[in-house]
C-alpha cells in the first residue's frame, strides 16, 4: 500500500519537465564546435574548463522568460498536472538565490532573477504541483562533485554533499512554499547511507514531498524509467517516464528531430495504459522562449488530453490483453474501460469484457453509442460498438464502455 500523500502523483498522468540552465546559451555549440547530443551535457562532451564555462553566467539575461505564461499554458492548454524544473543540473549552476555559492542566477547573472521562485509562485497561483530537479551527485562545477570524465572525480564527495548539495537542498525546500516532488537524477558514486541522508533531509523539511526513482540505491518513492523508455509490462507501484519532444533536454539549435503530436498522444496513452505518468520536457532557449515546435505539439496533445480528461486523469492500468493495438490504446477507471481510438474505424471491437455492459459513449461529448455484446468463448465477453457515420473518418477520440459494478475490470497489483 502506498502513502496517500502520493495520490496526486498517481492521478496526475501527465507532467511538464523543464530543463533550463546556462547550457541554453550555448545551444549545442561552443567556439564553433557543435554537439548534436543532449545540449545540457555540452560542458562535459566538449571538455569546457570550469572557469570558461562559468563565464556564461555573466551573459545569462533571459528577457522573454515568463514563468506565469508557461505554467498557465501547461495547466490550461496542455493539460499537465505537475511541473518539474531543473533548479541545478549537472553543470552546477543554481537557478535560484543561493547563499551556499554565488554561482547562481541572482548573484552571478545580470538578470538577478530567481527562476525557482518565479515558477513556484506561478505553480501555486495555478494550483499546479511544483517539483524541483536537483542533480545530487553529478556536479561538474564543484571539484568534489561527480564527473565521469574527470580524473580524480568526487575525491571528497562527502564534502561536496555537506557543503553544497545539502545546504542547497535546504534552500530549495524552505524558500518556496510547498515542493511536491524532489527529482533526483543520475545517482553516480553515491552510497546507500548518503542517499538516505538526502532523503531524510528532504522529508524533514517537506514531509509530503515525494522523491523520484533516481535518488540512488533504489530508494525513491516511485520508479523512474530510463529516459524515453516505456516498459512492455507495467511496474508495480507508481512510476514515471521522463521524455523528450526531440532528442535533447536542454535547448539545442541543431536538433530538429521533433516528434509528431499524434506520436506523443499514443505514447502518453501507452504509458497511462500501463499505469505510469508521462513527464514531457521543454527546453527554453537562452532568452527564455519555449521553442515554437514544442508549443505546437503540446497544444495539439493538450487538446486531446483536455477533451478526454475523464479517460486520462485518475485512470488505472488495464489488463494485459488491452495493451497493444495499432488502432487503439486503453485506460480504465472504476467500471469504465476507455478505448482511445487513434485511427479511423467503422466500429470498436473489444474482447475479454468480464462484466455486463451498461452503455457506451463518446467521452468528449457524451454521445451514446449502439453496441452488441456476445461471447467468443466461455468467460470471454465481446463487444462491438457501432460508430456513427460522421465519426468513421475521424481519429483521436475516446469511447467509454461502462460496465455493471461486479468484477473490477483492471488488475490491481500493488
Ligand atoms: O544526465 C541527465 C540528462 O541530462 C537529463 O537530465 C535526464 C532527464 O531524465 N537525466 C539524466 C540522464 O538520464
Amino acid at each position: 500500500m502506498y502513502d496517500t500523500k502520493q495520490q496526486w502523483f498517481k492521478d496526475a498522468k501527465y507532467g511538464l519537465f523543464m530543463h533550463w540552465g546556462l547550457y541554453a546559451l550555448l545551444a549545442g555549440e561552443y567556439k564553433g564546435e557543435k554537439t548534436d547530443r543532449i545540449a545540457e551535457w555540452i560542458m562535459n562532451y566538449l571538455n569546457i574548463p570550469v572557469e570558461e564555462y562559468r563565464k556564461l553566467a555573466k551573459e545569462f539575461n533571459p528577457q522573454n522568460f515568463d514563468a506565469d505564461e508557461i505554467v498557465r499554458r501547461a495547466k490550461e492548454d496542455w493539460g499537465m498536472k505537475y511541473l518539474v524544473f531543473t533548479s541545478k543540473h549537472h553543470e552546477g549552476f543554481a537557478m535560484f538565490k543561493s547563499e551556499t555559492t554565488p554561482y547562481n542566477s541572482v548573484d552571478a547573472s545580470p538578470c538577478h532573477r530567481d527562476f525557482v521562485k518565479e515558477l513556484a509562485d506561478a505553480c501555486h497561483k495555478y494550483d499546479m504541483k511544483f517539483g524541483l530537479y536537483y542533480s545530487q551527485a553529478q556536479d561538474w562545477d564543484d571539484p568534489d562533485g561527480f564527473m565521469q570524465t574527470k580524473e580524480n572525480s568526487h575525491k571528497n564527495f562527502q564534502r561536496y554533499l555537506d557543503e553544497k548539495c545539502k545546504p542547497q537542498l535546504r534552500e530549495i525546500l524552505t524558500q518556496y512554499g510547498e515542493i511536491a516532488l524532489l527529482w533526483f537524477d543520475t545517482p553516480m558514486g553515491i552510497t546507500k547511507q548518503q542517499t538516505q541522508e538526502l532523503i531524510d533531509l528532504v522529508k524533514s523539511l517537506q514531509p509530503n514531498c515525494i522523491i523520484s526513482g533516481r535518488a540512488g540505491n533504489h530508494m525513491g518513492d516511485y520508479m523512474t524509467t530510463g529516459d524515453n523508455f516505456i516498459p512492455r509490462l507495467p511496474y508495480e507501484g507508481d512510476w514515471e517516464v521522463p521524455a523528450t519532444l526531440n532528442d535533447t533536454w536542454g535547448f539545442n539549435k541543431y536538433d530538429h528531430n521533433w516528434k509528431k503530436a499524434d506520436d506523443i498522444i499514443r505514447l502518453l496513452l501507452k504509458i497511462n495504459s500501463r499505469g505510469g505518468n508521462y513527464l514531457l520536457n521543454i527546453g527554453p532557449d537562452a532568452d527564455g522562449n519555449v521553442p515554437k515546435e514544442s508549443i505546437e505539439i503540446l497544444n495539439e496533445v493538450g487538446k486531446y488530453v483536455k477533451e478526454n480528461a475523464e479517460a486520462i486523469y485518475g485512470t488505472k492500468r488495464v489488463a494485459l490483453y488491452h495493451y497493444e493495438l495499432e488502432w487503439a490504446q486503453f485506460t480504465s477507471k472504476d467500471y469504465k474501460l476507455f478505448v482511445h481510438v487513434l485511427q479511423p474505424r467503422m466500429r470498436v471491437e473489444v474482447i475479454n469484457i468480464a462484466n455486463q455492459v451498461k452503455r457506451a459513449y463518446i467521452v468528449r461529448d457524451g454521445r451514446e453509442l449502439e453496441f452488441t455484446v456476445g461471447k467468443v468463448c466461455e468467460g470471454d465477453g465481446y463487444i462491438e460498438v457501432e460508430l456513427p457515420e460522421d465519426m468513421q473518418e475521424q481519429k483521436n477520440y475516446a469511447v467509454c464502455i461502462e460496465m455493471e459494478e461486479k468484477e473490477p475490470i483492471f488488475e490491481e497489483i500493488q
